[in-house]
């Protein structure tokens, strides 16, 4: 590449992905014929409008290449109907919403802070000022709190039950939320965006029978380019016959331009990834190494939401540990190990500086990595929290937010040279080494 400031940033990008452990959980590493997809010509292309429907000239390839990416996800999810235009999750549920209710409908989600998204009516969200959202949470245990949602949905009668968001540990009930939603005369959309992998290889049930609606992003257990895609499902059809029409409207024109037909390209190419055996056992794997590895953490006193993990997810609370989860998550990021920090369900602290941390299985299992290393993934994360117990977090979480700022400073300056640190990172070098990202 010309671009030499730019074309050395990427390698360096490409030096800390194999160098790190990848354990946030919505992250993955794509194939390099994903990958090649996404850089190619298709990006040159304007394609407003829908295979055979085009509002430019030339669209001829393009129309081939969008309608295999809707064949392969049609065959791939088992489901009538797919729009895989959406630029990302935020605007598939978006353009969901608006094919669905009138400005001012009510809506019923998980929120934000139980592990719910953004894009689903929470506060901060634009959609919350368009539509009336309530919410439903989980429990202390880290379920649903089926109650919660079946008194909500009686009392408010939403025009969409949504399910699904960022944090979740438990396999998804579809069925019990299809009942709750029917019963109330809701449209039922499921968010699979983290699990569609895992609904793809069969680690996980589909929704496809208990839902109206799927939304996914495709890039996370799915291993494909960011992106989004919108199902309607046989049930939905029956419950409203012009749904799949109104989807296609929401999307273009409704919200937004021309499709990114380099990123379709991509998603066709992972959907035929994803309908292999390889793929199928990849996503078992996924599903084992959350297990082990979250069953290591308990062993080292580690508090999980759910009390471990049934799908590609690890949620931590820290509280026992005695830091929050940004101390945690720039700890472990001095030694290599990268993952995200996580609001926890009744949390006392702010979304920023959250009392927990959310970890996930799909990229390390991407590289190859088995039950074994599981293990001593577990035991490098503890070394890592024993280390960042003892440094000097006076003042961190402090009401006085110029000292807690201060204080925050100063543990950041010091992390990233604490001699215990350095050494795990080497470790975790070594491991990645073994490993590499294929
Ligand atoms: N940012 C995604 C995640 O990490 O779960 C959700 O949008």
């Amino acid at each position: 590449m010309e671009d030499k400031e730019i074309s050395s940033l990427i390698r360096a990008e490409e030096e800390r992905q194999a160098e790190t452990l990848m354990l946030v959980p919505s992250e993955n590493y794509t194939s390099a014929q994903v990958r090649e997809a996404l850089g190619s010509v298709l990006t040159n292309k304007y394609a407003e409008g829908y295979p055979g429907k085009r509002y430019y000239q030339g669209n001829e390839i393009i129309d081939k290449i969008e309608n295999l990416a809707i064949e392969r996800a049609k065959k791939l999810f088992d489901v009538p109907f797919v729009n895989v235009q959406p630029y990302s999750g935020s605007p598939a549920n978006l353009a969901v919403l608006g094919a669905i209710c009138q400005p001012g409908a009510k809506i019923l989600s998980q929120h934000l802070s139980m592990g719910g998204h953004l894009s689903m009516g929470q506060e901060a969200s634009m959609t919350s000022k368009y539509y009336e959202a309530s919410y439903y949470g989980l429990t202390r245990e880290g379920d649903i709190n089926w109650q919660e949602l079946e008194q909500q949905a009686k009392k408010c009668r939403p025009k969409i039950i949504f399910c699904g968001g960022t944090a979740f540990t438990k396999v998804f009930d579809f069925a019990r939320f299809g009942r709750i939603a029917d019963e109330a005369g809701a449209f039922f959309v499921a968010d699979i965006a983290h699990i569609a992998g895992l609904v793809a290889g069969g680690a996980h049930p589909s929704p496809k029978d208990d839902a109206h609606v799927i939304t996914t992003t495709t890039h996370k257990t799915l291993r494909g380019p960011r992106g989004a895609m919108i199902m309607v499902t046989k049930k939905g059809l029956e419950k409203e016959p012009e749904l799949a029409k109104k989807i296609d409207r929401a999307v273009f024109p409704g919200l937004q331009g021309g499709p990114h037909e380099n990123q379709v390209a991509a998603l066709a190419v992972a959907l035929k990834e994803a309908n292999t055996p390889a793929f199928q056992r990849y996503t078992r794997q996924i599903v084992k190494n959350s297990h082990i590895l979250a069953s290591e953490l308990i062993r080292y006193g580690f508090t999980l939401i759910g009390g471990g993990s049934e799908n590609h997810l690890i949620w931590i609370d820290l509280t026992n540990k005695g830091l929050d989860g940004w101390t945690a998550a720039w700890a472990l990021e001095a030694a290599g190990i990268i993952c995200n920090r996580q609001v926890i369900p009744f949390d006392s602290n702010s979304p920023y500086y959250p009392s927990g941390l959310r970890l996930g299985t799909p990229a390390v299992t991407t590289r190859g990595m088995g039950e074994r290393e599981m293990v001593k993934v577990g035991q490098l994360i503890n070394e890592v929290i024993e280390c960042a117990r003892k440094m000097d977090l006076q003042d961190i979480g402090n009401q006085d937010k110029e000292k807690d700022q201060k204080a925050r400073k100063r543990f950041k300056q010091q992390v990233f040279k604490q001699p215990p640190l350095l050494q795990i990172k080497i470790e975790v070098k070594e491991l990645c080494q073994k490993f590499p990202v294929p």
